[in-house]
């Protein structure tokens, strides 16, 4: 069984909790792991070697094996997970997401590694996504080598917060607990581990988006999920690596494409560490914001730089208006120069299917990015 075997979410459900446990006690999960992180991998050749010309820095020669990796993130930007959606006898939806906490060497650019702590063997882990009042149930199992808690910004008991001491407290090595509460409120959230020290499971990479979309939707757009992270490469509590999504400067190597004119909604999140302020600089727009999405009007409105503390997160509204090449990134020059940088790459609609190819993505990608309100996905859909 190796890890990428174990991602499959329809693989994991077969498993089962015990025998995931299972897995972990006969060193499995642990030798698939070795494994995966031998030298010879290559990288994904279907991708092309694009955007040369944004020869900013070092940082662009090369790429990242996403395949290695087990994600990528230009799929990270739309893969919503809706989790296994039934109905309760009260009427109420239920939601049922796996997450597994398990050690995992990631590239987070080009031929640097970093061992990191993953959910579902990614960083950051699943974009859970779903409705105001949905009832969320999350099967989590610890195949990691340490203690670990799932920890939810939003509403709910004591006994669900996912911190040490406090009801489960830490679910310890080859553990299991089923957090469960509603959603809510409707916002741009996040998860994490609270495990202590906080700081080093926080940093390893135990985070990810939490988005629970209002009753009523939001109008339609194309929509990204965009975690600001960092890596510290050398444990010299500094970040050496700053991202979206991880991989340091991915989106400079292959830009995002949006269409002119259309409305592009980024869900945007802060969870680097060590550092105490991040930001999110726009060029050539400006955007609206709602800060913690947590409103359906904006709560600052016409601006083209945000800026947020860890865990703090909010929606960003805009439009580009002519065809272009548009840069975004860090307004800290530092953690621009060391990835955090990227570039959206504006094209025409007759233009878009191409722009989609230039960047290894496909029809089903832009699907994702403009139908991902999780109010549209039913039962057997998900
Ligand atoms: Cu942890």
């Amino acid at each position: 069984m190796r890890l990428s075997e174990l991602v499959s979410r329809r693989k994991f459900l077969r498993l089962g909790l015990g025998s995931a446990a299972a897995l972990l006690g006969g060193g499995v999960v642990g030798n698939s792991l070795r494994a995966q992180n031998e030298p010879g991998g290559q990288p994904d050749s279907t991708l092309p070697q694009h955007a040369a010309h944004h020869d900013v820095n070092s940082m662009l020669v090369g790429q990242v094996d996403h395949k290695r990796n087990l994600f990528d993130p230009m799929q990270m930007l739309v893969d919503w997970d809706y989790g296994k959606v039934s109905t309760l006898p009260n009427g109420q939806a239920l939601r049922e997401y796996n997450i597994f906490a398990a050690d995992h060497e990631i590239e987070i650019a080009p031929g640097i590694f970093f061992p990191a702590w993953t959910f579902n063997a990614r960083v950051p882990g699943p974009s859970l996504r779903c409705v105001e009042g949905d009832r969320i149930r999350i099967h989590f199992t610890n195949v990691g080598t340490h203690p670990h808690t799932l920890h939810f910004h939003g509403i709910h008991t004591a006994e669900m917060d996912g911190v040490p001491g406090v009801g489960p407290g830490e679910i310890g090595v080859g553990g299991t607990f089923v957090y469960e509460f509603d959603a809510e409120p409707f916002g741009c959230h996040l998860y994490h581990c609270h495990a202590q020290p906080l700081k080093r499971h926080i940093h390893k990479g135990l985070y990810g988006a939490f988005i629970i979309d209002p009753p009523e939707g939001r109008p339609p757009a194309r929509e990204f999920m965009m975690m600001m992270n960092a890596f510290d490469t050398n444990f010299d509590g500094e970040n050496e690596i700053y991202a979206v999504n991880t991989v340091g400067h991915e989106y400079a190597r292959r830009p995002i494409p949006i269409k002119v004119g259309e409305l592009v909604r980024i869900y945007l999140i802060n969870i680097t560490e060590f550092d105490p302020i991040n930001s999110f600089h726009l060029h050539a727009e400006f955007f609206d914001y709602y800060d913690h999405g947590t409103t359906l009007t904006p709560t600052l409105r016409t601006v083209d730089t945000i800026m947020q503390v860890q865990a703090q997160r909010g929606i960003l509204e805009f439009r580009y208006r002519w065809p272009g090449q548009y840069m975004f990134h860090a307004h800290v020059s530092e953690f621009a120069e060391l990835g955090w940088m990227g570039f959206f790459n504006a094209v025409e609609p007759e233009n878009f299917e191409a722009a989609l190819a230039e960047v290894g993505l496909d029809a089903e990608w832009d699907r994702r990015g403009t139908q991902g309100s999780a109010i549209q996905v039913r039962e057997g859909v998900s």
